[in-house]
């Protein structure tokens, strides 16, 4: 099996990085990924401290490999979550929904790879030079909050801007997607969605359920008018978003219908009324599978796709 230069830089087996979910990747998931040779990240999302660093201890038990961890950067804890992550550093962390700019010289010093999640050519120039490691280009095929350009645009335009190695994500759920996202120039992927069914992912069956079910057109994107526009799958709380929307709802209003939703869903199990956030790609996901598994599947497949390729040129 291939590896790239992602492979050498964060001391894993595969170029397959677990994306960091909030209330979703939580330590069991993350261990089982790493253990499995990808990148294990935990999601911290908007999780109050304690809940972080019972993750980190959980994660270092049951792993001895690298894994990271996804700071969201509209969390209400973002600065207590910063401070865990210098008195504990880990390998890698990613960052999503905001510019982390000012945090990076510490996590850096403490010897953390940072690899900011950025949705636009803009944000990953200016963050070059405050010096990160990576970028992870995520388009908005992913699920949860997104930007508004696709992967196949995204990722060539961001290799093309920067010097340093770009990470896919958006979209991608085999090898398919790896050999397309090394097409484009990157070095590696990210999936979320992929593994929102693995075995050592601790959401409610319900969910997993909801998620195997849905098809490809069951995701929509709601709270686009608060500037926090969230792919989801489609239910009971999306078409209330979609009334509000319409008739012109103040986005403050708009935005406390979506508060506390993702944790209702994921922890709760509530798939009528929760925020089930998934990407496109969850039409694919058809079964519940152990992590290693789907990380041997995806490298098995990317094996061969390469080798057909040149066949496809007639
Ligand atoms: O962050 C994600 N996905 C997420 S975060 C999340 S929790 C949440 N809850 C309520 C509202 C919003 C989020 C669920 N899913 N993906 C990475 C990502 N980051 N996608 C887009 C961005 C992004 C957007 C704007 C990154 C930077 C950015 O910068 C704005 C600026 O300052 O230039």
């Amino acid at each position: 099996m291939f590896r790239t230069t992602l492979c050498d830089l964060l001391g894993i087996e595969y170029p397959i990085i677990q994306g960091g979910m909030a209330w979703v990747s939580t330590a069991e998931l993350a261990a089982a990924v790493s253990e499995s040779g990808g990148l294990g990240v935990i999601g911290s999302g908007a999780a109050p401290p304690g809940w972080l660093r019972e993750q980190l201890h959980k994660t270092r038990r049951l792993t001895k490999k690298p894994f990271g961890v996804n700071v969201m950067l509209l969390s209400p804890y973002l600065a207590e979550i910063m401070a865990i992550l210098l008195e504990e550093p880990v390998a890698v962390v990613t960052t999503g929904a905001g510019n982390p700019g000012k945090y990076i010289p510490a996590l850096r010093e403490a010897g953390t790879k940072v690899i900011p999640v950025v949705s636009s050519v803009a944000l990953a120039k200016r963050l070059t030079r405050s010096g990160v490691d990576a970028f992870i280009a995520e388009g908005m095929e992913s699920g949860g909050h997104i930007g508004d350009l696709t992967t196949m645009a995204l990722v060539p335009q961001v290799v093309d801007a920067v010097d340093i190695p770009v990470i896919a994500a958006g979209g991608i759920y085999d090898g398919r997607g790896l050999v397309a996202a090394l097409a484009l120039g990157a070095v590696g992927v990210q999936m979320g969605t992929r593994f929102m069914c693995a075995q050592e992912c601790t959401i409610p069956q319900k969910v997993k359920d909801f998620v195997i079910k849905a098809k490809d057109r069951d995701t929509t994107i709601s709270g686009t008018s608060t500037g926090h526009p969230v792919r989801c799958l489609r239910n009971k709380l999306t078409r209330k978003y979609d009334e509000m929307e319409k008739s012109g709802t103040p986005p403050e209003e708009i935005e406390n219908l979506g508060m506390g939703s993702l944790r209702l869903a994921m922890v709760e199990g509530d798939i009528e009324y929760g925020t089930v956030m998934a990407g496109q790609v969850c039409a694919m996901v058809k079964k519940v599978q152990p992590a290693r598994e789907i990380i041997l599947d995806i490298m098995n497949s990317a094996d061969s796709v390469l080798s057909c390729l040149n066949d496809q040129v007639v």
